[in-house]
């Protein structure tokens, strides 16, 4: 058997459930609808305005053009259209389109059939017009040979919170399985708890009284509604378990994300049989002016993660940390702990050589026993690019190391491949959700 060519062939075929997104089916909207689906605060995002306006691609934009030509709040009062030539022309036709998002970009067109070499985006708009919402998901899916994309369902954000209270059936593809997400319940109990009390839930800024068992009642409400496959947070690198507090005096702000995690979050996760993911490392907001562009990577404390899966075996925490430096000790915890299972090479992770190194360790760490690779996706179409890129480098990270196994005289074959690559791609994530 040639073991490159049988590996590629493999992963190539092999369908993904992507385990973290931000995409959602039409039923949430879509700005780009010319049908029932359309509205202008929709959450499905896809077309090639939404593409250039990427906020990685955003970051690089700033970059390549000096102040003087262009202010910051001078590109926020553009038009998405504007804004979506404006990079174009400064990214990828004025400049040579040479960063994993740039390129990202022309992989999408081109596995669309379209020429990637275009210097206005007519032709491209053009092609998206006459596509339908719903079309487009089943083409999309069908490319990227992704079967099931996995949302994240914030329920602090009052638009998509708005969404499903007014549309019990707003989930009901289930290509697309709810993720209950609510960050600030640990990062900022403060900024948190005005928005639970005005959901009508009895909380005080203090957690006293009967705050922790309203936590827990508003986590159960929403369970039923959304019926997610698991919940999750991000947290910032300064997150540690337990919380190590220099303030004197007064209440530790984050004491308060730590009652809210151990006290009902846990528990309630436990209750349910619901995996936690934890998404550690990002500082938001270093440059608030760029918006989502602006949030950095910190290095993170992976002890504290691996107190918290020991503390509490009965909760199973999926992790991904954003510095590269955490991920050794990331893996090397996972090994001490089963209820813990490594996931994705996230955000500024991303990147073909960074995804090789950690992809690599991993296996050598860590065997099958882990999700190699989310997409992060914010615009459907990124689909394409985010999983070709990767399944590209998870090929060869596979082939080097059955070629190493095989030197042993072990004999590698092709049911055992297909096996390894069904695990990595979907099987680990189908088994931890139970589904
Ligand atoms: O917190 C998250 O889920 C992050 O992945 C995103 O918020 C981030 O903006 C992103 O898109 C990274 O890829
Ligand atoms: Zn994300």
């Amino acid at each position: 058997m040639q073991i490159t060519e049988t590996v590629r062939k493999i992963v190539d075929e092999t369908v993904v459930w992507d385990f973290h997104t931000h995409l959602y089916p039409s039923t949430f909207g879509t700005p780009l609808g010319r049908d029932t689906s359309h509205d202008p605060q929709g959450l499905m995002l896809w077309g090639i305005d939404e593409l250039l306006t990427y906020h990685y691609l955003i970051a690089e934009l700033f970059r390549e053009v000096p102040r003087a030509e262009l202010e910051v709040d001078q590109f926020w009062k553009m038009s998405r259209a504007e804004q979506a030539d404006l990079i174009w022309k400064k990214l990828f036709v004025e400049a040579t389109p040479l960063s994993e998002a740039c390129r990202g970009v022309l992989t999408t067109i081109k596995r669309l059939d379209l020429d990637p070499n275009e210097k206005t985006l007519d032709r491209y708009r053009g092609w998206f017009n006459e596509q339908t919402p719903n079309d487009q998901i089943d083409r999309v899916l069908d490319i990227a040979k992704v079967d099931t994309v996995t949302m994240t369902n914030d329920i602090f954000d009052a638009n998509e919170r708005q969404r499903w209270l007014e549309n019990p059936e707003i989930a009901s593809d289930s290509r697309f399985p709810a993720v209950l997400r609510f960050d600030s319940l640990v990062v900022n109990w403060e900024e948190a708890a005005p928005v639970v009390a005005e959901l009508g839930y009895k909380v005080t800024a203090d957690l006293s009284g009967d705050s922790i068992n309203e936590v827990k009642r508003l986590l159960n409400n929403w369970i039923a509604r959304m019926k997610p496959v698991y919940c999750a947070m991000s947290l910032p690198p300064s997150w540690s378990y337990p919380v190590v507090c220099n303030q004197e005096g007064s209440i530790c702000p984050d004491s308060l994300g730590e009652r809210c995690l151990t006290e009902a979050i846990l528990p309630v996760c436990a209750d349910h049989g619901l995996p936690l993911a934890l998404m550690i490392g990002v500082t938001r907001g270093a440059n608030p002016a760029i918006r989502s562009a602006g949030d950095t990577v910190g290095l993170a404390d992976v002890a504290s993660v691996g107190v918290l899966a020991k503390d509490f075996p009965q909760n199973h925490l999926m992790v991904t940390m954003l510095a590269r430096e955490n991920q050794h000790e990331l893996a090397v915890t996972a090994r001490k702990h089963r209820n813990l299972t490594p996931f994705g090479c996230w955000w500024f992770l991303n990147n073909p050589s960074l995804i090789e190194e950690i992809t690599r360790m991993r296996v050598e760490l860590l065997g099958p026993t882990f999700i190699p690779q989310h997409s992060d996706c914010r615009i459907l179409e990124q689909l394409i690019y985010k999983w070709d890129h990767s399944r590209a480098i998870i090929a060869k990270v596979l082939t080097d190391t059955y070629t190493k196994l095989s030197a042993t005289g072990f004999e590698i074959t092709e049911t055992m491949i297909k096996r390894d690559v069904e695990r990595f791609l979907h099987g680990n994530i189908a088994q931890l959700l139970k589904r």
